[in-house]
């Protein structure tokens, strides 16, 4: 899954891709790449990010996503926790709904239902102007085991088939260093949960605590902890360098007599 920001506050992409062409541009070069999902999203979740309107967030998704989805044949999903961007961004070729709240915004959980395609529920602690303050957990493992369950049972419960959901441990949402480390250690355990799991650590704050490195520097922390991610069960690996993370994936899965 390649990542395709919208926004023009984002930290890693730093504005660039605000405008149009050079945003379909960088998701045809990553799908070219090797992506088989592009992930659009229209709202930073920066801490301290400012807030958009829902009219701004589907302003800036929409008319890529209608560009894109006549252009390219991958999945495309919409990042974005409110239901009228859901809405629309799948009305205008969108086929998988990203949600960093997990559906638990007002009005969310019906309309993604509504909406017929996979959605990914994503743990976090907090919000994300304040998760980063003082992240704390008895057990990381067992809480965000918890309410991602919790969140699969309101799905089913609101009529969504389990068939389309993933889970995502949300790295760096509401975490410290040790909380990252050890729900990396217990991907097998969440893997084994029976839903896809997807994961982001691509460029995260955690691998420049563990390397010293800027944002911009942070591609072979982010290269290795894919590979690692995929190793112990991951289904979907968000990142930003779509290229070297495939070229590394593939070399992987000729080893395991996949493909090659
Ligand atoms: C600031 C803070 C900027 C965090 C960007 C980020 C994930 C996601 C993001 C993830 C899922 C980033 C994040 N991360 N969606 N959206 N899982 N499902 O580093 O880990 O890209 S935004």
């Amino acid at each position: 899954m390649g990542v395709l920001n919208l926004t023009p506050d984002s930290f890693s992409d730093g504005g660039q891709h605000l405008h149009r062409d050079a945003a379909l541009a960088h998701a045809e070069a990553m799908v070219a790449a090797g992506a088989d999902i592009i992930d659009i999203g229209g709202e930073s979740t920066r801490p301290g990010a400012s807030t958009v309107s829902e009219g701004e967030e589907i302003d800036r998704v929409l008319p890529v996503i209608e560009a894109l989805s006549s252009r390219l044949s991958c999945l495309l999903s919409i990042d974005t926790s409110k239901p009228a961007v859901m809405r629309a961004a799948v009305a205008a070729g969108a086929g998988m709904v990203n949600d960093v709240r997990a559906l638990q915004g007002e009005g969310a959980l019906d309309v993604a239902c509504g909406l017929g395609v996979p959605v990914c529920l994503m743990h976090m602690q907090g919000d994300p102007a304040r998760m980063q303050w003082a992240p704390a957990y008895e057990d990381v493992v067992a809480e965000v085991t918890a309410f991602l369950l919790g969140r699969v049972a309101a799905c089913e419960a609101a009529g969504m088939s389990r068939d389309l959901l993933l889970i995502d441990p949300g790295f760096g949402f509401g975490k410290g260093l040790g909380h990252n480390l050890e729900l990396l250690r217990a991907l097998p355990e969440l893997a084994a949960l029976g839903l896809p799991l997807l994961v982001g650590l691509s460029r995260k704050a955690m691998i420049g605590a563990l390397t010293g490195k800027p944002v911009g520097e942070r591609l072979h922390g982010s290269v290795a902890l894919a590979v690692y991610a995929a190793l112990q069960g991951a289904a979907v690996i968000r990142v930003h360098d779509v290229g070297p993370t495939v070229e590394a994936l593939r070399v992987i899965a000729a080893v395991q007599g996949r493909g090659w």
